[in-house]
């Protein structure tokens, strides 16, 4: 099968995560989910897999996934995007759903695609844009989490040293 140049975070853990978009336009949105997974250590591979353009590369993906290990896709895709729920369709693998923003309706038919699937086959659909990305790539740390302490005890931190940026913020009004 032939897919646009594969990313491994490394040559040596198997990837626990797919992250796929339906284009490397998508990469500037995508790669705040990339940026959270390698903060927290998450073995995970990144590549383009259309659904459009590239519908049996999506299937072969979809249908491989959980054999090869993988724990959970993060899927982005923009306007018609169908990318993550059909691979939802294609694997029994938690898929999160990133709306990525669309040149004329700004992401909006983004999330509606997404969000809209029918009973039975779901997706956890995110916000629309670099927010979504980030957040799908947390809601992924925290449920690998749920039975990693050592993960737990960073994901802890990471939201401690959250808090403190937020307490540390300082208005106009109040400098
Ligand atoms: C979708 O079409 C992609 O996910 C992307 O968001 C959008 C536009 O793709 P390009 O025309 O920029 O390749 O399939």
């Amino acid at each position: 099968m032939t897919r646009s140049s594969p990313t491994d975070s490394s040559s040596t853990p198997a990837p626990l995560v797919g992250i796929v978009m339906g284009s490397s336009s998508d990469w500037e949105v995508m790669r705040q989910a990339v940026d959270i997974l390698t903060e927290f250590g998450i073995p995970f591979e990144a590549q383009v897999v259309s659904a459009h353009r590239m519908p049996i590369d999506m299937v072969e993906y979809g249908g491989a996934a959980a054999g090869r290990g993988l724990r959970a896709i993060i899927a982005g895709a923009g306007g018609a995007a169908h990318l993550p729920g059909m691979l939802a369709a294609l694997t029994r693998l938690p898929v999160f759903g990133v709306p990525v923003p669309s040149k004329y309706l700004r992401g909006e038919d983004s999330l509606l695609s997404i969000v809209q699937m029918p009973k039975g086959v779901p997706v956890a659909t995110f916000a629309i844009g670099e927010a979504g990305a980030a957040n799908a790539a947390l809601h992924v740390v925290a449920n690998l989490a749920v039975t990693d302490a050592a993960l737990a005890d960073k994901l802890d931190a990471f939201r401690a040293r959250q808090t403190e940026v937020a307490r540390a913020m300082v208005l106009p009004v109040n400098a």
